[in-house]
């Protein structure tokens, strides 16, 4: 439907602006399908290969205090944050997983740049693979594309 009002939304053009994908290596089998899946999607999105940064770090744990150098620096205009928490038995899960989500909504909060929520939290690791280039699609190209959108609506809010 035409409407008059004045919209604002992402778009997908000709991509210029810098990412840092940051990566934890705790279930690196899985994390590494994540990177994959952004990495593609930022390519054939047209973010050329010298305009993407990756910084790895031992877990889901330490990506809000990497999240947090990277966004201060001029040279990045947007965080995107890979991981797997799985459950497993014990309530670690809990304490990593929602420190993980809060420090990295933080991030983004207090940076003002998008940061990309790209960790899994599933209760097995077949929930894990699955969101990692399996059935259920891939997470990593998923927070890829809201990485992009993101870049596209805030900059137009600058304008
Ligand atoms: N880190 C993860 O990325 N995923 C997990 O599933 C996980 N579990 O289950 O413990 C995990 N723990 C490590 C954590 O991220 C920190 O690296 C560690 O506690 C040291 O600070």
């Amino acid at each position: 439907m035409k409407r008059m009002v004045r919209e604002i939304e992402g778009n997908f053009g000709p991509v210029t602006a810098r990412f840092a994908i940051l990566v934890a290596r705790f279930n690196s089998a899985i994390v590494e399908g994540l990177l994959d899946g952004a990495i593609d999607t930022l390519r054939r999105h047209g973010v050329s290969e010298d305009n993407i940064v990756v910084v790895r770090v031992p877990g889901a744990y330490e990506l809000p205090v990497v999240a947090k150098k990277v966004a201060a620096r001029d040279d990045i205009d947007a965080v995107i944050a890979l991981g797997a928490v799985i459950r497993g038995a014990t309530p670690h899960f809990d304490f990593v997983a929602g420190q993980c989500a809060a420090g990295l909504s933080t991030v983004a909060l207090d940076s003002g740049k998008p940061v990309g929520f790209g960790v899994l939290t599933t209760d097995t690791i077949e929930q894990a693979v699955e969101r990692a280039g399996t059935k259920a699609g891939n997470k990593g190209a998923d927070v890829a594309m809201t990485a992009l959108e993101m870049v596209s609506v805030l900059r137009q809010l600058d304008d």
